[in-house]
């Protein structure tokens, strides 16, 4: 009688035990730990890192402009633990993940700000003769990061262009908070070459531009009230 109730005991005991392990084996994964945003400004981008975790299928980026994840949009869903976001902006800066398996989704990890300047990365370029030379791609989007900050700020861009190419330039619509931002393009003298005007999805543009003379050229970027200050993306698109 006695060892019947003891293997009874140690058979509940076990299927406790396994009541348990098979609970934390069929759950959602933790939260994950240790995330962190740094900026590369050599690759123009932010660099998420967070600890992996087994058992997760995936992992969810969320980003935002506060500290407040819920309000945060999904951006990316990574297999593995780390994310380089190309399309980070300077308002929205702050990052949040969750990780993913077939039994439900984490909470929140810690919401972290990442490192990025509220300066572009192409000042200072304030006027004509300080515009900074990039070299843009054929057949690229040659992307370009920038802001207008603090107010009144002006960015200039120079480029060289080829008489046998075309060109498309500008600021698209949808990643652009500047009101109104405004662009005019002039040869290396100074001399008013072509002004932006809005279409489609661009904020501005100049659609098709091909030059009659080979040269450097400068791209003037603005706010038309200068008490705005905002982010956008510059695409400068040649082709032959
Ligand atoms: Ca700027």
């Amino acid at each position: 009688m006695h060892s019947r109730i003891s293997f009874i005991l140690v058979f509940s005991c076990f299927l406790v035990l396994i009541f348990f392990v098979s609970c934390s084996f069929f759950e959602k994964p933790e939260v994950p730990g240790d995330l962190t945003a740094v900026y590369n400004e050599e690759g123009d981008y932010v660099e998420l890192h967070w600890e992996d975790a087994t058992g997760v299928s995936q992992y969810e980026v969320y980003r935002g402009d506060n500290d407040d994840p819920e309000t945060f949009e999904l951006i990316a869903d990574p297999d593995e633990a780390w994310y380089d976001d190309f399309d980070y902006n300077y308002f929205e800066r702050y990052y949040a993940v969750k990780a993913e398996n077939k039994f439900g989704t984490s909470d929140f990890s810690e919401v972290v700000e990442a490192n990025v300047p509220d300066h572009d990365k192409y000042e200072p370029n304030n006027d004509l003769a300080s515009a900074l030379l990039v070299t843009p791609v054929d057949d690229e989007p040659n992307d370009m990061h920038m802001s207008i900050m603090p107010a009144g700020d002006i960015d200039c861009i120079k480029f060289y262009a080829y008489t046998n190419h075309g060109y498309n330039i500008f600021i698209s619509a949808a990643q652009c908070s500047v009101t109104n931002i405004q662009m005019t393009m002039y040869d290396e003298n100074g001399n008013l070459v072509e002004t932006g005007i809005p279409e489609g999805d661009s904020a501005v543009q100049i659609f098709e531009w091909q030059p009659d003379q080979a040269g450097y050229y400068i791209l003037k970027i603005q706010a038309a009230n200068t008490a705005d200050i905002g982010y956008y993306m510059l695409y400068i698109i040649p082709w032959v």
